[in-house]
């Protein structure tokens, strides 16, 4: 019989990937659809799924189209991606970031308990939860003390995910990611800011590129392979907590001297730091360690930082000649 997915943030990167996933297994894949003005599919025609993926209308933060989202699809597992996820916009927008990225989670967990108790509830949760980092390598038993309005509101999302799985024994797990990256990353995020301004300063369209903290570290791993870590924590007997990460971390500043380097160019010739990029609390170190998901899951990242950032500028050096 086949079997049926919703996915919340479906336009997003991680929806894109995951929706990709999801169908090559023989799955029908539904998306959950905001009605937005603005191109938003634009990722599932590159993986080339549009037609694929049944659109449903409906948000995160109206529990009424998530049980008709629910009853339509008949899905039996649900990836909660939805979120306001750039770090940076939740101190201008906190309580919109509150409302999709937090109490979006606490209505799909209502939704499948009102519908579908026994459907299977992914939540992205995030590495920015562990914020001002308690231990050196982070993984599931360390505290965390997230430092933006979007880690707050994520750990809220996160311990819902817990309870709920607790309270009402569902198959909820919570899949702690690190950052993750690919050619399908939204332009605001450091690593697509940084291969898109190389691949335009390269095809002499910019001269310069203005960054804030370049000394801060990530741990970077490639999205295609984080979105299979979450279809794993599904086809496990129990929902469980798992931190996704590549176990090695890296500054903004060796990232960019990587993406310049990979067509020729030094980064010192064009990045200026500016403060305006600043955030008001920096989260300055991420380290995964992913020996659980590693263990349980058998799931370990196989692209290294070097391959996946050369990957996206190649994709930017591609689509800034086609504009040329
Ligand atoms: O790429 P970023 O914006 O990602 P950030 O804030 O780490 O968040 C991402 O990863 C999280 C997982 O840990 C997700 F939950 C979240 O949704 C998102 O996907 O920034 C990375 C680092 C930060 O320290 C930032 O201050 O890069 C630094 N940075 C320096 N200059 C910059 C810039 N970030 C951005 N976006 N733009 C800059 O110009």
């Amino acid at each position: 019989m086949t079997k049926s997915a919703l996915v919340t943030g479906i336009s997003g990167q991680d929806g894109a990937y995951l929706a990709k996933l999801l169908l090559d297994k023989g799955y029908a894949v539904y998306g959950l659809q905001p009605r937005r003005s603005s191109d938003v599919l634009w990722r599932l025609r590159e993986l080339e799924i549009q037609d694929e993926v049944r659109m449903v209308d409906g948000d995160v933060t109206d529990l009424g189209s998530l049980i008709r989202a629910l009853e339509e699809s008949k899905a039996q597992e649900v990836y909660n991606l939805a979120a306001q996820s750039f770090v940076g916009t939740s101190w201008k927008q906190p309580l919109l970031t509150a409302g999709v990225s937090g109490v979006g989670a606490a209505n799909v967990l209502e939704a499948m308990r009102i519908v579908c108790p026994s459907s299977r509830f992914y939540q992205a949760s995030t590495s920015e939860m562990f914020g001002l980092v308690q231990a050196q390598r982070q993984d599931e038993s360390t505290p965390f003390y997230p430092r933006s309005p979007y880690g707050v509101a994520k750990l809220y999302a996160h311990w819902m995910t817990v309870n709920y799985r607790e309270s009402f024994s569902m198959h909820a797990s919570s899949g702690i990611l690190f950052n993750h990256e690919s050619p399908l990353r939204g332009i605001e995020f450091v690593t697509r800011k940084v291969t898109d301004a190389v691949a335009r300063i390269k095809h002499g369209l910019q001269r310069q590129l203005k960054l804030g903290n370049i000394d801060a570290q990530r741990d970077w791993g490639f999205a295609g392979d984080y979105v299979q870590a979450m279809w794993l924590m599904l086809q496990q007997d129990q929902g469980g907590d798992y931190v996704v990460a590549t176990g090695r971390t890296t500054t903004v500043r060796e990232m960019c001297r990587t993406a310049f380097a990979h067509v020729g160019l030094n980064y010192e010739d064009h990045v200026i730091v500016d403060p305006a990029y600043f955030r008001p609390a920096e989260v300055e170190l991420l380290l995964g360690n992913p020996a659980k998901a590693q263990a349980v899951l058998g799931w370990k990242a196989s692209t290294s930082l070097e391959r996946l950032i050369t990957m996206m500028v190649d994709a930017d050096m591609r689509r800034v000649g086609a504009l040329r």
